[in-house]
């Protein structure tokens, strides 16, 4: 089954943005440390083009640090040193990420600088903001779509920093990123198939971080070679099985997804620099 999550509220945020955007003075992309490329909205490309935007790589504390590291260069090569990561549940880490924006842009210092917030669902956009605003403004969760609707915050240091709705595009085009995606938590349940992601991130797993498999699952040998054995070998650890004692898949997939997600399997990346190279040509 195509991945593909589209709801309205998404079109919807989409034209508030492009409305917005020439009032604002900056803009924090906010994509998951995690999937850095996958999780960056082509329409937030286009839709902000006239203004600064500085790449904040969120939940760096579920990230691979190595693989975080290797991001930061990536970006700030390409955006010069308009890339940062953060946790956005720190508030001196996101307080930092604001005034660096705010004191390198130029802009009309007669009012408050406008701060935009924006990203696709689920990476932290509202946590951002409730740890600039040192309080709980803004509805936080760990489903995806939870904040329907723009939201302002006056903070101190004359800045409004105001927080958007996760947006996604129409098509995704890209089914590896979608997995991608979709294994992070930036989709809704209804728009995926927990074994198919869970599949394409079993293979994944079992190719970049066999040693955190083997801890948080207790594996031993011989260690599964495929991803249906490495999903079958955990469901088994867990308990997903059905009557007869046959394997429950969608339960096993969903251990593997959710473990991952909460960072329980370990600090994993879902994507590195190399793995978006184009081949030179021959
Ligand atoms: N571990 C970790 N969790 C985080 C971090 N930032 C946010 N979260 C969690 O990620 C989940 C999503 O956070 P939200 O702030 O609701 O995300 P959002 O981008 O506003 O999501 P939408 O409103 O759906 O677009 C919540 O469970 C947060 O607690 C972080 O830096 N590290
Ligand atoms: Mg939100």
């Amino acid at each position: 089954m195509a991945i593909q999550w589209f709801p309205g509220h998404m079109l919807e945020t989409k034209e508030f943005l492009r409305q917005m955007i020439p009032s604002v003075d900056v803009v924090l992309e906010v994509l998951d440390a995690r999937l850095p490329i996958s999780s960056a909205n082509p329409l937030l490309d286009k839709i902000c083009k006239s203004v600064p935007r500085v790449k904040v790589l969120n939940k760096k504390d579920l990230a691979d640090p190595n693989a975080t590291t290797q991001w930061l260069t990536y970006f700030n090569e390409k955006f010069h040193g308009q890339c940062v990561a953060i946790n956005g549940t720190n508030k001196t880490e996101t307080w930092k990420t604001v005034d660096d924006a705010v004191k390198t842009i130029n802009r009309n210092k007669a009012r408050k600088a406008r701060v935009m917030v924006a990203g696709i669902p689920n990476t932290g956009k509202s946590t951002i903001m409730n740890s600039l605003a040192g309080k709980k403004i803004a509805k936080t969760g760990n489903t995806p779509a939870i904040t329907r609707h723009q939201q302002r915050a006056g903070l101190k240091n004359k800045i409004d920093v105001y927080d958007t709705p996760g947006i996604l595009w129409p098509i995704l085009e890209n089914q590896s990123g979608a997995c991608r995606l979709a294994a992070s938590g930036a989709i809704s349940d209804t728009a995926m198939d927990y074994a198919e992601v869970a599949h394409f991130t079993a293979d994944y797993l079992l190719e970049r971080y066999e040693a955190q498999l083997r801890e948080r699952y207790r594996l031993k040998d011989p260690f599964p070679s495929t991803a249906n054995e490495l999903i079958e070998a955990i469901g088994t650890r867990r308990g997903c099985l059905k009557k007869g004692g046959i394997l429950n898949w969608q339960k096993a997939s969903e251990v593997l997804i959710r473990e991952l997600r909460s960072g329980k399997i370990g600090r994993i990346s879902l994507e590195f620099p190399r793995d978006h190279l184009t081949p030179s040509p021959e």
